[in-house]
């Protein structure tokens, strides 16, 4: 059992944890015989991931937000726009406040003076009644509307206009979370522990492997130190996602390649109830959730429920809560060979002949897994997880889950719980089954990553084919927050893919044909201004971002286990410089604008090279234009008017903009 002197959470939580106990036997190499991809497990490997998403809408490039409908929700999450507006008596501000959002009395509205008339649109809650008032230059006064008759006694001796309930044919979809952190206006950054920052080097262990898949030091010390540093406060990141903190075998294990690897990357987990040994104490761990917490950062940890090393105890203890390795026809049950990746199979089958796949069809091996996820939370106050392979589990699994966190986590905290799964495929129906608010808030949004590094990235198609793409994409997850991301660790360096001439053809590679060649980084600026759009893209547009490890300075790397080199912390060439520049003032502009995290986004003209788009929220508009040309283009379909660049300061006139080669503005009107 796990020591909890000081668990940041009282959560009263009964568990089912094994008590640990050696189980040497399995800790030889004959248990690695086929093999995996060095890890987990690009479930559709050379299968059905070719590609491509059947459910792509072909709308009409350019034409602006085409005829999709709004999103599909509950109507708890529906949100009908509505103008909110108050006669002018010479004030200096006016805000609106009241309970048309969970923290709408304490955080209201900012209303905008229009001629004599203050003036705000914001979205109202699905046919529900809505009281307000107005908030005077900061709080010296506190007054209802004048032109609704409508009102109700405020309970302080004053009164509350009321909205009668609407409801309208074009919604918002809002995911209607609890707390004071809405979880649209997170950025992600998936913190490679064993890669990061080495903090402590009496942790390290490496096992004797080749060093790209050995530990390489890594640790939590090290995440601490750089959070001290303010490295993401100055990066604008306000999320990090840490890799499995649970204890990982000590054991080597075989890859598809045949290499040897270690358990650096924390998918072979071994004692659930430790912490992994390599990273450090359940009291650093709790240190750095405290101290991101003190820098306004919130921390996802990885969960890998689909099974355990074959050296785990609780294997050892309970074989009856796997499936068993045995496809029921004189052969294997290892995903792709004697069980498919897919369907039925692919939730039982194991991802190598030593990952035995738990059985969640077994009400005590769900209770140990569920249990075990939950007193990590306990133990560590951490705000959420990133779930690991969700199409390989069964279903009850997600489900007990979150009504657990609902129910013992969620009121303690008065915070909402944030859960985003992985779903590696094109397959924009499978990935939203688990959408929902009995499963997952969202899911790494693997078709737009897809499309955008094919089309903005590798300039192939047009830039109205990604238009057409995303127009069709923004509303399928309804009120889902899903994560964007340009790249992971299961998949070559983007900089590889912006080269002049792309490393590979295909955007669905996983290249694990270069991963031992030690590719090296361009020499020349214009892939790191490539990959520069492609964070304009995904920073100025709703979900909550992902900037993978080494991203941000375009660290060189083919497929795994090459795309996670020790993180380069110093040396930069210019276009490093550039794209780190880049991605801190977009950071820094999305948290300003709260248009670009929350906003409707709308296509207002697309061609073969440029896209330009407008994100609004209420009556608040910013634009973006994007060019992926390597020469000057002209992107029009603005507003005519004046504009102010929020990358450079400049200003510029609608309703058409020239962009130099590779460029991307962020327009405010002026
Ligand atoms: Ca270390
Ligand atoms: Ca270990
Ligand atoms: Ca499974």
């Amino acid at each position: 059992m796990l020591v909890r002197p000081n668990s940041p959470l009282t959560l009263a939580l009964t568990l089912t944890l094994t008590t640990a106990c050696a189980v040497d036997q399995f800790q030889t190499d004959d248990d690695f015989g086929e093999p995996p991809n060095s890890e987990t497990f690009d479930p559709d490997d050379g299968g059905d991931w070719s590609g491509s998403s059947s459910t792509t809408e072909e709308g009409d490039a350019g034409d602006g937000d085409g005829d999709e409908g709004p999103a599909e929700c509950d109507d708890a999450n529906k949100r009908c726009e509505h103008e909110f507006s108050l006669p002018d008596m010479s004030y200096a501000s006016v805000e609106l406040i009241g309970d048309f959002a969970a923290d709408g009395w304490t955080n209201g509205e900012t209303m905008s003076l229009d001629g004599e008339t203050w003036r705000v649109v914001t979205g109202v809650p699905w046919d529900t009644p809505v009281e307000y008032k107005f908030r005077i230059n900061g709080g010296e006064g506190y007054i209802p509307d004048p032109n609704n008759p409508n009102s109700v006694d405020d309970g302080f001796g004053g009164l509350n206009s009321v909205l009668d309930a609407t409801t309208c044919e074009d919604w918002d979809c809002d995911p209607g979370n609890i707390g004071d952190f809405d979880w649209r206006d997170a950025v992600i950054y998936f913190v490679f522990v064993d890669r990061f920052y080495n903090g402590d080097m009496s942790n390290d262990g490496p096992i004797g492997v080749e060093a790209p898949a050995d530990w390489q030091g890594g640790d939590w010390a090290g995440v601490m130190a750089k959070i001290d540093e303010g490295y993401f406060d100055d990066l604008g990141v306000n999320c990090l996602w840490l890799s499995v903190p649970l204890d990982n075998t000590q054991a080597s294990g075989a890859g598809i390649d045949g290499h040897q690897y270690s358990a650096y990357h924390g998918y072979w987990p071994q004692n659930f109830d430790q912490t992994e040994e390599h990273f450090g104490t359940l009291e650093e761990l709790q240190a750095l959730v405290e101290l991101a917490h003190a820098h306004d950062i919130k921390v996802l940890f990885d969960y890998a429920m689909n099974h355990a090393h074959s050296s785990a105890p609780v294997y050892a203890q309970n074989p009856d809560w796997f499936w068993p390795n045995d496809n029921g026809q004189g052969g294997n049950c290892v995903c792709g060979e004697g069980c498919a990746w897919d369907g039925a199979d692919g939730r039982r089958c194991w991802f190598t002949p030593y990952l035995p796949d738990f059985n969640f069809t077994n009400a005590a091996a769900r209770d140990f897994s569920v249990g075990n996820a939950m007193q990590w939370i306990a133990d560590t106050g951490v705000d959420g997880f990133r779930l690991d392979a969700v199409k390989h589990i069964e279903d009850q699994w997600l489900l007990d889950l979150r009504a657990r966190v609902s129910a013992e986590v969620e009121p303690l905290t008065g915070e909402h719980f944030y859960m985003v799964g992985e779903t590696f495929t094109g397959d924009q129906d499978l990935i939203n089954y688990y959408v929902n608010s009995s499963m997952l808030d969202g899911q790494f949004d693997f078709p737009l990553r897809m499309e955008l590094a094919n089309k903005l990235i590798m300039r192939n198609g047009a830039m109205s084919d990604l238009a057409a793409f995303m127009d069709g994409n923004d509303d399928y997850y309804g009120a889902g927050i899903m994560s964007t991301f340009i790249g992971n660790h299961d998949i070559p360096r983007i900089i590889h893919l912006a080269e002049d001439q792309p490393v590979w053809a295909s955007e669905w590679t996983d290249g694990k044909d270069l991963a031992w060649d030690n590719i090296s980084l361009p020499d020349n600026v214009a892939p790191f201004e490539r990959v520069a759009l492609g964070f304009t893209l995904i920073l100025t547009t709703p979900g909550a971002p992902l900037i993978y490890y080494g991203d941000e300075v375009g660290m060189a790397g083919a497929g795994d286990p090459d795309n996670r080199r020790f993180m380069q912390w110093a040396g930069y060439s210019a276009g490093q410089d550039l794209l780190l520049d880049h991605v801190m003032t977009l950071n820094a502009i999305r948290a300003e604008q709260p248009a670009l995290r929350r906003g409707d986004r709308t296509t207002l003209s697309a061609d073969a090279d440029t896209f330009v788009y407008e994100m609004s929220l209420g009556s608040d508009s910013v634009y973006v234009a994007i060019n992926r040309a390597d020469a000057t283009r002209t992107a029009g379909g603005l507003p005519g008017g004046s504009y102010q660049d929020l990358l450079t300061g400049d200003i510029l006139a609608g309703p058409s903009v020239e962009l130099g080669a590779r460029t991307s503005v962020v327009l405010r009107p002026e």
